[in-house]
């Protein structure tokens, strides 16, 4: 299996620059690509990625997207004087040409083919492109909005000519809507198109109707354009991740991408000028790392727009640190979105309701009378938002964002443990070989009663209880530690095992401990002080518990190679372990689970998001595969899920659907929409 990160950067792409006054163009500078890398060699990410080398795109690739037309102009631009240049530039909507832009433009697009190559050769298994100009705004015959060629759209075609892939997806986080890449793929099925946007009812650029969320593709490509427009400024972390949980990732593992393509600009993060955004730079981490849960971790990420240095060189490092499989920091903030962020949630998936099988019982309708629609004409630099507090308004705002980033990056990372995964001489040390692993020695037995007599006496009765404690107890101490990130243990009585980690965890001072049950558990532990969350998977009902705030049942039986857990694990436990934001995360696998290994690979490939990738797995099932995949997920490996997706019955939907209206006061990123208990 393909490892390694590839970065592409060429510093010739900073040649193009704006030669005159234009106000609208001037923050597309040559220092954002400039910035971006010396701020990846300022974290040492630079020498742990492949370097591939940018190339020209040739013209038969520019053409695979544009008109023959615009190609010659762009081409001919070359030999013009300023003058020359002022004038074509002109006929476009805020594109400048420089001498040297057809060339800069050309290396962008062969740099993102170069990513591409080294993506499905096998040689990397993700990677980035630091490119300018940027491609999403552009079109079939024009240049637009900064851009010249649509470097991810002719990327899309090239790989599906040159692989043969029948389904890509396009993720675009910019700010910006890419009208330019929704226009080129609107009527094809093949390339599923996923774009957020600044958009506040239409009056923010590029003010098209076409941008909104009932724009859902044409033709046969109906279903595979999804537009979530943000009506307000402000949007932030929790708005964002909500986006994923509800709109895009189940839409995602649905279509099965064979690749997937980030449109990747960081106008979206705080103190951007464009975007007016709050979202800090560890979302893009957060979001990076769901999206490697596609494709096989098949990830090209591709700069588009980003216009605060500061803000946009930490994104663009969260994001490489991210594909090299660093631990991720936590996201910072109130994990609940907005209402405005809900409602136009709720518009997109009532739009979408007739094009994707998972949507099929989801109770999901319009809602037309946006309550946050604002009636007032639109001025630069005001407030026009009540739902957010401290957002960015002007250049002098735009300079404390530099500060604040300079003392939360400070404050969020974290040195990464030397070691990724401990586990103890067991089946499952077989198959974490030879990747960074530690094998640990057990703890003997009398430093373990040394060391945990307080919290395990009731629990233990048995002396195979007391052995298995002692390699729990080795592990989970590296963890607590931070000398290695995650662990894995298989104990034949893993319930009395989390209940002894539960409380040493605890103990050692750990606040919020995430605690998932995967099959039949006897000892449910106390949760009642807040500080352990349980979600417990079983089969049935357990007599007398019913799900309260801290411990959470969800019952659930897949038939035989139906993977339908997938959306309860997207849309449910996801949204309650992000509004959790756990420190610790214990996952234990018992016997008589009632979920195909695809579900659980899953849940510990999107928990590793969470409580700074710290997971303790507990596995008593003794099936090889299980533990072989749980151990391939925890060392980081990219598990295929290809063809898992089902989506689940619509008594299943119901289930949740009671559960959500339940809980989502107390945990709320599960808030979808506005009308069920807001
Ligand atoms: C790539 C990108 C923005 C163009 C804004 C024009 N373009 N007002 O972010
Ligand atoms: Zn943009």
């Amino acid at each position: 299996m393909a490892s390694g990160t590839a970065l592409i950067y060429d510093e010739e792409m900073t040649s193009h620059k704006l030669l005159w006054d234009d106000p609208i163009c001037d923050i597309e500078v040559p220092e954002r690509l400039s910035a971006s890398y010396e701020q990846l060699q300022f974290y040492h990410l630079v020498e742990r990625c492949v370097h591939v080398p940018a190339r020209e795109g040739t013209e038969e690739e520019i053409l695979l997207v544009h008109s023959s037309e615009h190609l010659e102009v762009a081409k001919s631009t070359q030999t013009m004087d300023e003058e020359e240049l002022k004038r074509v530039s002109g006929n476009y909507d805020a594109f400048f040409f420089h001498p040297n832009t057809y060339r800069c433009a050309s290396l962008a697009v062969g740099a993102t083919l170069q990513l591409v190559d080294s993506v499905m050769l096998g040689k990397v298994c993700n990677g980035m492109a630091l490119v300018r100009p940027p491609g999403h705004h552009s079109q079939r015959n024009a240049a637009n909005g900064f851009c010249l060629f649509n470097n991810v759209a002719i990327a899309a075609e090239y790989a599906k000519l040159k692989y043969g892939l029948q389904r890509i997806l396009i993720v675009d986080w910019d700010v910006h809507h890419g009208q330019g890449t929704q226009y080129i793929f609107e009527e094809d099925p093949s390339v599923l198109y996923f774009s957020w946007h600044r958009y506040e009812h239409q009056e923010f650029w590029p003010s098209l109707k076409e941008s909104d969320y009932d724009a859902v593709g044409l033709g046969r490509g109906k279903g595979f354009n999804i537009n979530l427009p943000w009506n307000k400024v402000g949007m932030g972390n929790s708005d964002y991740l909500a986006a994923f949980f509800h709109v895009l990732l189940p839409m995602a593992f649905e279509f099965d991408p064979e690749l997937v393509l980030v449109s990747s600009g960081y106008d979206s993060g705080i103190g951007d000028p464009e975007g007016q955004m709050n979202a800090t730079p560890e979302v893009f981490a957060h979001l990076t790392h769901l999206l490697m849960q596609l494709a096989n971790g098949k990830l090209c990420v591709i700069l588009e727009g980003g216009y605060h240095l500061k803000s946009l060189s930490e994104s663009v490092c969260m994001t490489v640190k991210t594909l090299l499989r660093d631990p991720i920091p936590q996201v910072t903030g109130e994990m609940a979105p907005c209402l405005s962020a809900i409602e136009s949630i709720q518009n997109v998936r009532a739009a979408h309701k007739p094009y994707w099988k998972w949507l099929m019982y989801e109770d999901t309708s319009f809602l037309h009378n946006l309550s946050t629609k604002s009636h007032l004409p639109k001025k630069t630099n005001t407030n026009p938002s009540t739902d957010h507090e401290d957002k960015i308004t002007n250049d002098n705002e735009a300079a404390k964002v530099e500060r604040f980033l300079e003392l939360h990056m400070r404050n969020i990372l974290f040195p990464v443990p030397p070691i990724r995964t401990a586990t103890t001489q067991s089946k499952a040390s077989a198959y974490l070989l030879p990747a960074p692993v530690c094998v640990v020695k057990e703890m003997d037995k009398n430093e373990v009663e040394a060391l945990a007599s307080d919290f395990y006496a009731d629990l233990v009765k048995e002396d195979k209880t007391l052995h298995s404690l002692c390699s729990m107890l080795a592990i989970l101490d590296k963890i607590l530690k931070k000398e290695v990130c995650n662990g894995i243990v298989d104990s034949p009585t893993a319930s009395a095992s989390v209940g002894v980690a539960l409380r040493y965890s605890v103990h050692f001072g750990f606040q919020r401990v995430l605690c998932v049950f995967v099959g039949d558990m006897q000892i449910i532990p106390n949760t009642e002080d807040g500080k352990v969350l349980v979600i417990n998977i079983c089969e049935k009902e357990q007599s007398g518990k019913t799900s309260s705030k801290h411990f959470i049942s969800l019952n659930w039986k897949e038939d035989a190679d139906r993977s339908d857990f997938f959306s309860a694990v997207l849309g449910f436990i996801l949204p309650v372990a992000y509004s959790y934001q756990p420190d610790l995360i214990v996952i234990a696998v018992g016997p008589n689970r009632s979920i195909g290994i695809s579900g659980i690979s899953l849940l510990f490939g999107l928990l590793q998001g969470l409580a700074e990738s710290r997971i303790l797995a507990v596995i008593e099932d003794t099936d090889l595969n299980l533990i072989q995949n749980v151990a391939k997920a925890l060392a980081g490996a990219s598990v295929s899920h290809s063809g898992a997706y089902v989506p689940p019955t619509q008594e299943k939907v119901h289930k949740m659907k009671i559960l959500k209206d339940q809980l989502q006061q107390d945990w709320k990123m599960l808030q979808c929409s506005v009308k069920d208990g807001i």
